[in-house]
């Protein structure tokens, strides 16, 4: 049985949840079986580390460490309770950020020792390996005009992650950039400073070419 494992990766606001949507509208309108995912969270557990990273009240003295671990638990229980059994039956996994987010984050970004946060993340995922990761580029001026737009728009939330400096975001930029150079057969950058449609058809490029045949396994 033949499944499909894709991640979306990028800095904030570049476009990867309006993008995650999209492709698994068109998976599914080919008769795939779609299963779309968020990290942190995408399960009861993880959904609670989410917020206890992001949003709780508490969470302003968390220490880097603790933040790369709680990212590593609520993948982990991503991994056993939802996207290994997904894959194993043979459905499309789309998941909205994954490890390279904890590399770009917690390692370039915080700082953290890579070696050390590569050997959480393989302990979190073990063999669960994204077949091909979407990282979407965008100027750190064109992230940030979006989130502006978006705050304007809805309730302020506080979110511990986005208190960032502006010297973080660039770190994280810069992950992003040697995640890339350093395995470009599964990742595969692209622009997402076009308009939403011309993005989409660009991933779809990507896509298609790795799709398992539906009905022929
Ligand atoms: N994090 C971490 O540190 N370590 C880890 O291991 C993991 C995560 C897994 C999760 O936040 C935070 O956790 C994130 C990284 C960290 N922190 N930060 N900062 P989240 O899940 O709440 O948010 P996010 O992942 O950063 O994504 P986002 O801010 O929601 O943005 P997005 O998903 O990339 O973009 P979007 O929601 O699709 O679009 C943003 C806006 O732009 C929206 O109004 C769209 O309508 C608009 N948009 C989208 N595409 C376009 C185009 N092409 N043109 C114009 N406007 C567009």
């Amino acid at each position: 049985m033949k499944s499909l494992f894709i991640t979306f990766e990028g800095t904030e606001g570049c476009g990867k949840s309006t993008q995650v949507e999209l492709l698994a509208e068109r998976l599914r309108a080919l008769g795939h079986r779609v299963r779309v995912l968020r990290e942190p969270g995408g399960t009861p557990i993880g959904e609670e580390i989410r917020h206890t990273l992001k949003h709780s009240k508490v969470n302003v003295t968390m220490t880097y460490e603790t933040e790369l671990l709680l990212m590593n638990a609520s993948r982990a229980q991503l991994v056993r309770e939802t996207i290994r059994p997904a894959l194993a039956v043979g459905e499309i996994v789309v998941c909205d950020r994954f490890y390279d987010s904890t590399t770009a984050y917690q390692g370039y970004g915080r700082g953290l020792d890579l070696a050390l946060v590569r050997s959480v993340i393989d302990f979190a995922v073990g063999d669960t390996r994204p077949n091909l990761t979407l990282l979407l580029h965008v100027p750190p001026e064109v992230s940030a005009e979006r989130l502006q737009s978006r705050q304007s728009t809805l309730p302020f939330v506080r979110d511990r992650i986005e208190e960032g400096d502006r010297y973080f975001f660039e770190r994280v930029a810069q992950g992003y950039e040697a995640i890339a150079a350093a395995e470009p057969n599964r990742v595969r950058v692209v622009s997402g400073t076009g308009a939403i449609e011309v993005v989409c058809e660009n991933i779809w490029e990507l896509v298609r070419p790795v799709l398992p045949r539906i009905g022929r396994w």
